[in-house]
């Protein structure tokens, strides 16, 4: 059994949906961060950087922060959505990384700057919404040639990637200027895995399907 700590964000819906995806049986904690539920000391035990996503694996007692992390610790768990060659096991590795250290990072600010506090700071606006259309034309030119981020298999990266292009809108982001990323994330949004672990640990919205 896995205990789950999370809020409904693309961070923590990577984990929901990798657990989906696994048919691990997983128990749900709401960290309600608009609440400021992560900065409780129970919270800071599991997760000491106060934030979502954390798991505790009951089976192994190893508790874990950082979703890619998590990722990690999963797949080599149950031996699913990493690939056992080399080349390709480096390539998932490297495209996680790539979503961790900046994919995510910038549409956060872009979230920040764009979504809710639009014209507060036209400086970092311009630039954060440039390096999104800059790195969502790193995503559309890798799925040119390919179904999915590493060759023709999905992946953890495909599912660490994924929740942030669900947020297309608040980015302000036109996917029919990224068709590849267009096709990728409307093919990765019809898997059951992704319409149950989108909604976790509660219903907010459906899943944004572009036109
Ligand atoms: N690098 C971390 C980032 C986690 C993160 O930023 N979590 C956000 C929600 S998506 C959070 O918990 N924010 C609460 C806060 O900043 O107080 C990961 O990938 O797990």
């Amino acid at each position: 059994m896995i205990d789950l700590y999370t809020w409904t964000t693309p961070n923590g819906r990577k984990i929901s949906i990798l657990l989906e995806e696994l048919g691990l049986e997983y128990s749900v904690h709401s960290i309600n961060i608009m609440e400021g539920d992560q900065n409780a000391e129970e919270f800071l035990k599991i997760s000491p950087n106060n934030k979502i996503p954390a798991i505790v694996d009951q089976e192994t007692g190893i508790t874990l922060m950082e979703s890619g992390a998590i990722m990690l610790y999963l797949a080599e768990k149950t031996g699913k959505f990493m690939p056992t060659n080399v080349k390709e096991r480096w390539e998932v590795t490297e495209w996680l990384m790539w979503q961790m250290g900046g994919f995510g990072p910038m549409l956060g600010q872009v979230h920040h700057f764009t979504k809710f506090n639009p014209g507060k700071a036209p400086y970092a606006q311009d630039r954060f919404l440039a390096e999104a259309n800059r790195i969502y034309g790193v995503l559309d030119r890798r799925l040119d040639a390919q179904d999915y981020i590493v060759g023709n298999e999905y992946s953890i990266a495909d599912m660490a990637v994924w929740p942030w292009v669900s947020r297309f809108e608040w980015q302000t982001i036109d996917l029919d200027k990224f068709p590849n990323v267009k096709r990728w994330y409307t093919l990765i949004a019809a898997r059951p895995a992704v319409q149950k672990g989108y909604h976790v640990p509660k219903f907010t919205q459906d899943i944004p399907i572009p036109e």
